[in-house]
């Protein structure tokens, strides 16, 4: 047997030499698609290798002839054509499984891929971390691509970038109404007595405080907390006309925050309650909570069923999630503007404006043993 190895540009250039040296009843035994020059396996050319045998000690004319006196049930002619199409069919298909295992593990050179591999970690979608990674391949010298601070900086400045749209409630007129929206257990409540506190006790503002959450006694208790905290009793608006008086009460307040009991994305009556509820009430801003608990998928269902109803997010419980990336996601591809970010349980303390830079340091995780500032609204509000 002589076995051999071949080489070519492409699986025809190769199966020719073969066919040429060794005959047409040469035998495939491997083949191997590998790169020739270029740099850590880029940019060098892909070459095909085809290693094939033949029984050289019996005569090509000799080994014709048993298929002669058996009687094939084709043409010998054809049998030989069918055997070079499987063989052909099997280099392609090995091939083929390279080139896919090899796109898996390759889609960006090591480095990189590691970096994509680091923010896919955190959260972040498969999709949204590869357009990072291209924007860090294309913005960076391919010397600089395992040089961890140059990497993580373009990331930062990206992600930054990502995450611009963000807006707090500005106080442009009186009342401002704000209304806080979402499934049920992400922190609405507990928002406003955040927001509430901040604005009544530390920037002086006048603020209201109603609610359309009547179905849990607990709810009530917890609002009525945070009505003692303002000094403020909270009102209950479940109609329009309890809604209207409470309006006309107000009327000089502020700020008047409207807190809604959670309503379940996937519960027709429960949306058209809530849409029906904000058309009476118009609330200048209507915020959407979301919790950095959930996972994409469903944040982005919450989204969809919420968005017609929403003009800003705010974003929960960062600081129980390790995985944050997803905001980005969520941040991209609802294109609100972000307001507010929360990483606590405790009234008024963990709740901050939303700021590119800030969202940036809970998606790359830096934000674990985050500092509270006082004057969180210092730039907003004014
Ligand atoms: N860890 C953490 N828990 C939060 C945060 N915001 C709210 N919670 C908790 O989440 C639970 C549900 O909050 P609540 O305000 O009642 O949610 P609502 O149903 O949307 O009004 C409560 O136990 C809150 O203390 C946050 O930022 N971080
Ligand atoms: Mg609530």
């Amino acid at each position: 047997m002589r076995i051999k190895r071949y080489v070519g540009d492409n699986v025809a250039e190769a199966m020719g030499k073969i066919k040429r040296e060794l005959g047409p009843d040469a035998v495939i035994l491997h083949t191997r698609k590998f790169k020739e020059g270029g740099f850590w396996g880029f940019f060098g050319k892909t070459r095909i290798e085809i290693t094939a045998a033949i029984e050289d000690s019996i005569p090509s004319s000799k080994k014709e002839e048993p298929i002669k006196k058996a009687e094939p049930p084709m043409p010998a002619m054809e049998a030989k054509t069918q055997v070079e199409f499987a063989q052909i069919y099997k280099v392609l298909t090995e091939l083929k499984s390279d080139l896919v295992k090899q796109e898996e593990q390759e889609k960006f050179p090591k480095p990189l891929n590691n970096w994509l591999k680091d923010l896919v970690g955190k959260g972040i979608s498969q999709e949204l971390a590869e357009t990072l990674i291209q924007e860090v391949r294309q913005e960076l010298p391919m010397n600089k691509w395992d040089e961890s601070e140059a990497v993580r900086n373009v990331l930062k400045e990206r992600i930054v970038h990502f995450c611009r749209n963000t807006q707090g409630i500005v106080l442009d007129k009186r009342p401002v109404i704000v209304a806080l929206i979402g499934p049920t257990g992400v922190g609405k409540t507990t928002t406003i007595g955040k927001l509430a506190a901040d604005y009544s006790l530390f920037q002086k503002k006048s603020v209201a405080l109603l609610t359309a959450d009547t179905y849990r006694v607990a709810a009530a208790e917890q609002l009525k907390i945070f009505g003692d905290i303002i000094g403020n009793p909270v009102e209950i608006v479940t109609n329009p006309e309890n809604f209207s008086k409470a309006m006309v009460k107000h009327k000089d307040k502020e700020l008047i925050f409207i807190d809604t009991s959670g309503r379940s994305p996937h519960h027709e009556i429960h949306m058209s309650e809530l849409e029906n509820f904000l058309s009476w009430v118009k609330p200048d801003l209507t915020m959407l909570v979301l919790s950095a608990t959930t996972n994409l998928a469903d944040q982005l269902i919450i989204f969809e069923r919420f968005k017609k109803m929403s003009t800003h997010l705010v974003l929960t419980k960062l600081d129980e999630s390790l995985h944050n990336g997803s905001i980005l996601d969520v941040v991209v591809k609802t294109g609100l503007p972000v307001a507010y970010l929360t990483n606590g349980q405790s009234v008024p303390d963990n709740i901050e404006a939303a700021t590119p830079e800030k969202m940036a340091g809970y998606i790359l995780g830096e934000n674990c043993n985050y500092e509270w500032t006082d004057k969180r609204f210092a730039a907003i509000g004014k």
